[in-house]
């Protein structure tokens, strides 16, 4: 789906919505390993992990064995997680683990437990965190393992009750910080700046590191001489000021770091090739995409969220049948150069309603398992409300998807009803007085590329996919 669209010096700018029905919700945390070089549990910023890869919990027992042998020794090896925790309640919390050797955890950046060896769960060394509930916060937890036994087990609980001690739940971890839309959809931009950006810089004595949007590392060194050397095989100009900002020039991308570490923006590089490149300016925590900006004709493109200090619906009350916000960080509104918007209406934290200028409505249905199973655009719309009675409480002016394996959310067909078609034959006109600029453009996702993936080969329009057989009783 489309909203408007400008051309400008650098390409036409515009934002498209596409829905993915095997796009999966990054869960888990990032688990790394590294042999432990000087013995005593620290790592250093430069020293590269042997092993990298996701783990659903923090829990572990490897005996007296190796993690990744022959990669890591089976005594002195470090392994770290890093990732989201999502607090299920309001509460106090606390972290400690059942550990053999060290255990560290820290929760946005700040240390909550430190404990040498070994312990079973010891409340009484966790630090107290306030969270309230669904906020989602770094977590990084890491065990040193010196000689012998290797394990960990890590608890959380709340002083209150409301959160029973246990061994942290899978669905509590997560990969990223709150996601910008609901599960499925994508948005061209890089809303939360994680695409092929770096998100983050953390500045040591010796070096800057920069994280990129797929949570790796890269490390550029101070040189004596002033200055930082780029890691291995990259390229780029890192400058630090005196207030603390960091500055990178990454090909033709600028990175401005604030002197916390979090991405400010992200705009093209003054290049007398390129002069026109479209700015992205970022802001908040987590990061948001809120300006898309033309140098060259000053027009812009403003995202608003469901977060502290902006404004959702600019003033609007949405209406009756969607939620009154949508859920915490969620896009929710896009307000174009002309100054007419797009406002995006959620039901039950699911996308229930698109909203492009003119009021050109487009209303979405989900199932039971959390996928898109019915679309009604705007001509549809049009053509219930001109005879409510007998259409509003039908799909017979909907596009269906079924899928055959929910579990594989691999949609089967989609179809839109013999009515709408009849109608589309038929030439109907529309009925509403609504003004339209443009058709929402939908597309299905029919092959199993991956999330994100824009290529047009792997899109079939909606309606032309659907084969000539009945579809099966849902
Ligand atoms: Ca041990």
């Amino acid at each position: 789906m489309e909203g408007p669209t400008f051309n400008t010096v650098g390409g036409e700018t515009g934002l498209k919505m596409t829905y993915n029905s095997q796009q999966q919700e990054q869960k888990g945390l990032k688990a790394s390993y590294f042999p432990d070089l000087s013995h005593n549990g620290e790592i250093s910023p430069q020293q590269e992990p042997v092993l990298v890869r996701t783990e659903p919990q923090v829990n572990v027992d490897w005996g007296l064995g190796s993690p990744f042998a022959p990669a890591l020794p089976q005594d002195y090896f470090v392994a770290r997680w890093e990732g989201y925790f999502q607090a299920p309640e309001t509460g106090t919390y606390q972290f400690a683990g059942v550990h053999d050797d060290r255990l560290r955890v820290w929760v946005n950046g700040n240390s909550v437990y430190d404990q040498g060896c070994c312990s079973d769960v010891n409340w009484g060394v966790a630090g107290n965190v306030s969270l309230t509930a669904g906020q989602r916060v770094p977590i990084k937890v890491e065990l040193a393992e010196v000689t012998h036994s290797a394990f960990l087990r890590l608890f959380v609980r709340t002083t209150e009750g409301n959160v029973k001690a246990q061994v942290v739940p899978a669905d509590w971890l997560h990969s990223s910080d709150l996601p910008v839309l609901p599960k499925g959809w994508t948005l061209s931009a890089d809303l939360d700046g994680t695409g092929t950006t770096f998100t983050e810089a953390k500045v040591t004595d010796q070096n800057v590191v920069l994280t990129d949007g797929t949570g790796a590392k890269h490390t550029w060194t101070k040189k004596s001489t002033g200055g930082y050397t780029p890691p291995d095989g990259e390229e780029g100009v890192l400058a630090l000021d005196s207030a603390g900002r960091i500055t990178l020039t990454y090909g033709s991308e600028v990175f401005v770091f604030n002197a916390q570490g979090k991405l400010v923006s992200q705009t093209g590089a003054i290049d007398s090739r390129k002069p026109a490149t479209l700015q992205y300016v970022y802001d908040g925590a987590p990061s948001r995409l809120k300006e898309i900006k033309d140098p060259v004709s000053g027009r812009s493109q403003r995202l608003h969220y469901n977060r502290p200090g902006d404004d959702c619906y600019g003033g609007t009350t949405p209406p009756a049948h969607v939620d009154p916000l949508p859920p915490a960080q969620m896009l929710c509104r896009i307000v174009y150069w002309d100054g007419s918007q797009s406002k995006l209406f959620y039901s039950r934290g699911q996308l229930s309603r698109f909203e492009d200028p003119g009021q050109e409505i487009t209303d979405f249905g989900f199932n039971t398992y959390g996928l898109l199973d019915n679309l009604r655009d705007s001509r549809a719309i049009d053509w219930v409300s001109a005879d409510c009675a007998n259409r509003c409480n039908t799909d017979h002016s909907n596009y269906m998807v079924h899928y055959w394996d929910v579990t594989a959310t691999k949609p089967w067909c989609v179809r839109s009803s013999s009515r709408r078609r009849a109608q589309k034959n038929a030439g109907t006109t529309r009925t509403g007085t609504s003004r339209r600029r443009r058709r929402p453009m939908w597309t299905l996702r029919g092959s199993t590329r991956s999330a994100g993936s824009t290529a047009s080969s792997s899109m079939t329009t909606l309606s032309a996919c659907c084969p000539r057989r009945t579809p099966p009783a849902r």
